[in-house]
């Protein structure tokens, strides 16, 4: 067991855009994050993972960026910038910064030289082919919908991109163009920063060939041609020779697609490649054979059976990173919990159970007071790209059901997750004096930062205390996991084991009371009950209790 401050830490995401207007444009801005430091550190968290703040056209919301060395004009400068990050340190936390080497924006300079001519010194900066047969160069699809190539007349050639057609994918084969991200990072690391969030960084090196799907559709998945390909380990290991191990830095990549056996590799303890990695297994159990809009309802057996082989497959390997929502994905209360009659008890529920899993717990913006899902009436009030040119493809050019695909991205959709943070009971929540660019979900006077932090019930005080948990007791971070009750299905229970201590951990995942049975292996001498969403008799016994809807309690056994 190797002690890392990055093991110990609790990260917090800030979706810039949403969290704090400072001067009444209606878009969050650096100034805001500023203003809501003291917030940041009265909650606890450790590190703060900033989305994408880079200059950016925002055809994804700045995951498309003109200008790695450079501020979106929207929110702020990078005086503001340097002051944020100033306000971070003064106060011990730390800042990890977004980013997006996979793909550029397509306002990039690099790329408007490379698409200039065949010849252009930038032209190998991204991945450029002739059409096959009138046709694009293969047939993979976009994550965004439609094909993943677009036809460019001024060379008669087709460039890659694997998510909107504004996010050409930049080409890692070529040794110019790594040195040129190496040198970036260097940049930025040397301005200070704590660490980097990869996006899809296991998405950077393509088959050789870039061949076709065998899938029959006329756009298919190509998943096996670009997820954790050919050399991804070997730019991962360059990286870090180059970068990475020469500075005491945070690291986390977004690895659609990977397995444990992948992640073992990129997360691995001898650290030549990144620190953690996020898996998407667990956000893939309510999806139908039809991908991510296919919902269906999702399984606490199969949550188990995901969880726990993560929890196992990486024991004494690597390490987790813990999530159950972010700016890509529903809200974890809505989803995993129940967002109306038990909303802060299913919300404290969910965190104790993802805080006390083995691995560095993320928390996404608002899901500290218990955010939830929306639903707007029409698809004009949505601004997702991806949900966008998803109805696109299915409602105006496929005929399926208007009210269907609606459904669907209530349930799914990435607006769920980027409506403004909740500050007050004002108008339009406290984020903005102006009209927020996505409109605040209209249940922000039931549930909002200022009501939390009157309420010493509330979830907020519970995250803190999670956290500071964290801090007091070594076998939150280092204990060995193993599940417990498998085969219960309202329960998932697990133990987690340090020298002589062991800490069981139990929660109702149900809206309706549970038993708990204590298996008859697990003996103790003496039990310490360290948190609890419900009033615990002290003296209750342990072998046998009723739990409440989304009831958890955590004790420390000796
Ligand atoms: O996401 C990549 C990714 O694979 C998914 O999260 C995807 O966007 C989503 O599931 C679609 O269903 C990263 C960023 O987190 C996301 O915001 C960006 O749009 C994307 O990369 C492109 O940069
Ligand atoms: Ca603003």
């Amino acid at each position: 067991m190797e002690k890392k401050w990055w093991k110990e830490s609790v990260v917090y995401q800030i979706y810039p855009r949403s969290f704090k207007d400072s001067n009444g444009d209606g878009i969050g801005d650096l100034k805001g994050i500023t203003s809501k430091l003291d917030y940041l550190k009265e909650l606890g968290i450790d590190v703060l993972w900033l989305s994408p703040v880079y200059k950016s056209p925002n055809d994804d919301n700045g995951y498309d960026i003109s200008d790695y060395q450079a501020i979106m004009d929207e929110f702020g400068t990078m005086e503001d910038w340097d002051e944020l990050l100033a306000g971070l340190h003064s106060r011990g936390m730390k800042m990890m910064m977004d980013l997006v080497v996979n793909h550029s924006s397509d306002e990039h300079h690099w790329f408007v030289e490379s698409r200039k001519s065949k010849d252009n010194p930038y032209r190998d900066y991204y991945i450029w082919r002739p059409g096959k047969d009138g046709q694009e160069p293969n047939n993979w699809t976009s994550f965004f919908s439609g094909s993943a190539w677009q036809y460019d007349e001024h060379t008669d050639e087709y460039f890659l991109h694997l998510f909107s057609k504004k996010q050409p994918d930049l080409n890692w084969e070529n040794p110019k163009l790594r040195q040129e991200v190496y040198d970036m990072m260097t940049w930025w690391l040397d301005k200070g920063i704590d660490g980097f969030r990869m996006d899809v960084i296991n998405l950077i090196s393509k088959a050789d060939g870039l061949p076709s799907s065998p899938g029959g559709k006329r756009y298919d998945w190509g998943g096996d041609y670009f997820m954790n390909g050919p050399r991804v380990h070997e730019y991962l290991q360059e990286m870090n020779s180059e970068v990475l191990s020469k500075y005491d830095m945070i690291t986390v990549g977004e690895c659609p697609g990977a397995s444990t056996e992948d992640a073992a590799q990129y997360a691995n303890n001898e650290g030549t490649e990144l620190n953690m990695i996020f898996t998407f297994e667990h956000m893939d159990i309510d999806s139908g054979p039809g991908g991510k809009w296919d919902v269906k309802p999702w399984k606490l057996a199969d949550l188990k059976e995901v969880m726990s082989k993560w929890q196992y497959d990486l024991e004494g390997k690597g390490w987790n990173s813990l999530y159950l929502n972010n700016h890509d994905q529903p809200r974890m209360v809505s989803r995993f919990g129940d967002d109306g009659s038990y909303r802060v008890e299913s919300a404290k529920m969910l965190a104790t159970f993802l805080h006390m899993l083995k691995g560095t717990p993320y928390i996404y913006q608002g899901e500290e007071i218990g955010m939830t899902n929306v639903r707007f009436d029409s698809i004009e009030e949505y601004n997702d790209i991806e949900i966008h040119n998803m109805y696109g493809e299915k409602v105006i050019e496929g005929n399926e059901d208007h009210q269907r695909v609606m459904e669907a991205i209530y349930v799914k959709g990435r607006d769920n997750a980027r409506t403004p943070v909740q500050w007050d009971d004002s108008e339009n929540a406290g984020f903005t004096t102006g009209t927020p660019w996505l409109k605040v979900n209209p249940n922000y006077k039931e549930i909002n930062a200022k009501k939390a932090l009157e309420d010493k019930d509330s979830i907020f005080y519970y995250y803190q205390k999670l956290i500071q948990l964290r801090k007091e007791h070594d076998i939150i971070v280092y204990g060995k996991y193993e599940l417990i009750l498998e085969d219960n299905e309202q329960i998932y229970a697990y133990t987690r084991s340090l020298a002589d201590e062991k800490l069981l951990v139990i929660c109702n995942f149900a809206g309706e009371n549970a038993t708990f049975t204590l298996p008859n292996d697990l003996k103790y001498g003496s039990r310490e009950l360290l948190i609890h969403n419900y009033e615990v008799d002290a003296h209750e016994e342990i072998s046998n209790f009723v739990l409440k809807p989304y009831e958890a309690r955590v004790y420390l056994l000796n």
